[in-house]
């Protein structure tokens, strides 16, 4: 890269440390980019809240955490040497092995030596003259950079709900999302788990088996298949390893969210009764996300969905014991699929235990936390302490916790007050040089994050290392592509059930936030298509500064 611009602009930090890039975020998005500009011979500098790396591994490690993708395809890449050494335990990776995994990938890569942990980066502020973003980071420095990747991730910023008095409650209150680094030990408490998504559904069996009585708290009734976790045989890991070259390559090229699945060539409806229940329970006992490919309507055909939505609220009844709990369980308020379908070892068999009672607070909502209380309208729970499994601000939270101005001072918020709007999902119009990984508008959290992070990092590498190569100083989505594909990412997603719930994809679980679907639904093959065909064809939609003028192509 050549050198940077000479600084003197208004938003310039006058003799502050300068790099080329600067990446917000060392999970295994901020990880890969840092690998890649490095390959370049770029410098990067790259800034991390946390204590070590891993990002949402950092943060989540509440009992029972791990990945509900399998732990061979929830891995990098881009070594081969890596994914052969790699020695994955489990079909799921519980989460003290994915972190050790991110520890593994910043050693074995030396990626530390550019990684300032403990930092979070509080404010962005682009210089138009210089074609150069200044960066203040919480230790109160600021550095230049000519490019600033957001590797910040989807589910970063742990919410807490906001009840009466929680603040006043005496015993221990966790976030799953936030959870301790320290050991939490249960035993002989009493606890209450307010959530029942994913993390809920995860960390209900294991609290269950420490707690001396567990309430869980229930406002929406989720649909979660079995994990049928187990250890990995080393013909299963063999077979994989073999075959990771061509088993990458379908993943990335002809699925639509990087899961290795039968590709259906059948409607739930073309079948009949008996075939189609036959076809559930194989996928049941087989376990996991591939539920929802059994058949190639089940996302698009409320009819179709119903039969799949039926048998999953059947097995529940078949599990649960008591008709009045199994009923509860049963998800009746949204298509199957259309919220994240949750992956559990034993979740609906828990509520078998004498020592679990399940509350519906839709019917009777928690009205306040007291010192040792939940109190709903019609009594009140004793608890010692809380845990409360209530999400994110997903997808753009840990974004909009950053003042990130852009040309003419406008911040992303102001921007993005109606709603995230991106080109592609990587970058967003009057905030040039400024690519977001995983962004929304991209498949993001509807794929395997690990092939979608992949794809991101690698455009932005070619296309950072394309800028340098013809001594071009700024790029910047254009407005009109960005509208384009804005309107297109709310059309494909009209045409799927996804917008019948009321789900973090659509905002929905953050009062006052803008209700809009945010992920791609289109599928990361198509996804990658088009994005290789915008570079192919010199960054359509993007516009882009030459060296000599730099302040030439504001986004028309
Ligand atoms: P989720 O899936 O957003 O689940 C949060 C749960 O917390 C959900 O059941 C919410 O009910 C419930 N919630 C949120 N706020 C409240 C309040 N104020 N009172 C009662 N209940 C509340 O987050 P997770 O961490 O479980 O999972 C996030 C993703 O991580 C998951 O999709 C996987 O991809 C991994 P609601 O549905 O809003 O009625």
């Amino acid at each position: 890269m050549s050198a940077l611009p000479s600084v003197s602009g208004k938003n310039r930090a006058v003799g502050a440390g300068t790099y080329d890039v600067v990446v917000v975020g060392a999970g295994f998005a901020g990880m890969y980019m840092l690998h890649r500009l490095r390959g370049f011979g770029l410098s990067a500098r790259v800034y991390e809240q946390g204590s070590d790396v891993g990002g949402t591994w950092y943060w989540n490690r509440y009992p029972g955490a791990r990945c509900d993708v399998e732990s061979m395809q929830y891995s990098y890449s881009f070594s081969n040497e890596l994914q052969q050494d790699w020695e994955w335990s489990e079909r799921y990776a519980p989460q003290p092995e994915i972190l050790k995994y991110a520890n593994h990938v910043a050693d074995r890569f030396d990626l530390r030596k550019d990684i300032q942990l403990d930092t979070r980066v509080d404010r962005a502020a682009f210089d138009e003259e210089a074609n150069t973003w200044s960066v203040t980071t919480s230790d109160g420095n600021t550095v230049v950079a000519k490019y600033v990747v957001l590797a910040t991730g989807c589910l970063s910023n742990a919410r807490m709900p906001d009840i009466k008095g929680l603040a006043g409650f005496k015993g221990k209150v966790y976030h799953t999302g936030h959870w301790p680094h320290e050991p939490v030990d249960f035993t002989g408490l009493r606890v209450g788990v307010i959530g029942t998504g994913s993390s809920a559904i995860q960390s209900v069996p294991v609290i269950a088996e420490q707690a001396s009585h567990l309430t869980v708290f229930q406002r929406t009734a989720n649909f979660s298949i079995p994990a049928r976790n187990a250890a990995l045989t080393p013909e299963e890991r063999d077979s994989f390893r073999s075959n990771y070259p061509e088993l990458r390559r379908v993943a990335r090229e002809e699925t639509k969210n990087g899961i290795l699945q039968e590709l259906p060539d059948r409607g739930a409806l073309d079948d009949g009764d008996n075939e189609r229940r036959v076809k559930y329970e194989a996928r049941w006992s087989r376990g996991g996300l591939t539920f929802m490919s059994v058949y190639n309507n089940l996302a698009i055909d409320k009819a179709a969905n119903d039969t799949a939505a039926n048998f999953v609220r059947g097995k529940i009844a078949e599990i649960v014991r008591d008709p009045g709990t199994a009923k509860l369980l049963q998800p009746n308020n949204h298509p199957i699929g259309t919220k994240r379908i949750c992956i559990d070892t034993d979740y609906f068999a828990t509520f078998n235990r004498p020592n679990v009672t399940l509350v519906d607070i839709k019917s009777d909502p928690i009205e306040e936390i007291t010192a040792n209380e939940v109190r709903t309208g019609a009594r009140d729970y004793k608890v010692d302490a809380l845990v409360l499994a209530t999400g994110f601000d997903a997808m753009t939270g840990s974004v909009a916790r950053i003042d990130i101005r852009g040309r003419n001072g406008q911040t992303l918020n102001q921007k993005w007050a109606e709603g995230p709007k991106t080109y592609l999902g990587v970058m967003s119009a009057g905030f040039p040089n400024l690519f977001i990984i995983t962004g929304p508008g991209s498949p993001s959290v509807l794929s395997n994050m690990m092939v979608s992070i992949e794809q991101h990092v690698d455009w932005i590498a070619d296309c950072v290392s394309y800028l340098r190569d013809r001594d071009l100083v700024s790029i910047e989505a254009k407005k009109d592509a960005e509208e384009k594909w804005v309107a297109h990412v709310n059309e494909v997603a009209q045409t799927t059930l996804y917008p019948q719930a009321n789900s973090w994809y659509m905002g929905a679980n953050i009062p006052g936030k803008p209700q809009i679907f945010m992920p791609y639904i289109g599928g990361v093959a198509v996804y990658r298509q088009i994005c290789n065909d915008v570079a192919a064809k010199g960054y359509e939609g993007f516009a882009m500064t030459a060296a000599e003028h730099p302040r030439a192509a504001a986004a028309s």
